[in-house]
């Protein structure tokens, strides 16, 4: 994956945790909902089981769900990222791992790592994000929370789409998405301030409409 712009217009995350609103199994209702997001044209994938309601206590079969999704996203060939479960993700061979400022730190990944795996790093300073924008380990920044969220409960301060311009104003021109209460209205605003894509999870698991609100989503550029 050279090139990592274009993966992040339309940057879906989610989990079990996020699709408890379907009827089926929990991986049942994620690939339900991944299969559907992808057919309607998503960009990158993130796999991200976190909380109570997530399957992070029943490790064998959230690696057998991931291999699930990670096989869908290559039909679709999409890039399959993992969010923090390092172990995980360098032995299915995941195309990245999405990590927090207080995750494993980069440089311990990719010492584990017998590939180069597409690096992501959350963002949700001006200082994290001049700390960071030269390192060339680091493909890509998270930005967020944007706007409120009822998806991340221990979320870091909201920081506005002031955020992402003034990030831009400092000259970081690392490859941004931006997340946090992004929907179909709003992702616009998103990329006119400086956001090379939105990364979403409810807009897209809970959508009553997934085709229509990932092209309204990728429309919006
Ligand atoms: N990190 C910052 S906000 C957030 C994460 C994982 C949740 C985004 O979810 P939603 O439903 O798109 O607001
Ligand atoms: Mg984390």
């Amino acid at each position: 994956m050279n090139n990592i712009r274009s993966m992040l217009p339309v940057y879906f995350i989610a989990g079990t945790q996020d699709c408890r609103h379907l009827t089926g199994s929990p991986a049942e209702n994620l690939l339900n909902i991944l299969q559907r997001a992808l057919k309607a044209g998503i960009t990158c994938f993130q796999f991200r089981e976190k909380g109570t309601n997530s399957l992070a206590q029943d490790p064998p079969l959230k690696r057998r769900l991931a291999r699930q999704c990670q096989q869908l996203c290559r039909q679709f060939n999409v890039p399959f990222i993992i969010n923090d479960d390092i172990e995980l993700a360098l032995s299915i061979q995941a195309d990245g791992i999405h990590v927090g400022q207080k995750d494993t730190p980069v440089e311990s990944i990719l010492a584990r790592a017998a590939y180069k795996p597409i690096i992501g790093l959350s963002i949700n300073t001006l200082e994290q994000a001049v700390a960071n924008k030269d390192r060339p380990d680091i493909d890509y920044f998270g930005i967020g929370p944007i706007f409120a969220t009822q998806s991340k409960a221990d979320h870091a301060p909201i920081v506005g789409l002031e955020c992402i311009r003034q990030v831009r104003r400092l000259s970081v021109t690392k490859p941004c998405v931006a997340i946090g209460g992004i929907n179909e209205m709003n992702a616009s605003d998103v990329r006119d301030s400086g956001a090379d894509g939105v990364a979403v999870i409810s807009a897209i698991s809970q959508s009553a409409d997934i085709a229509r609100t990932v092209r309204a989503l990728a429309l919006q550029r």
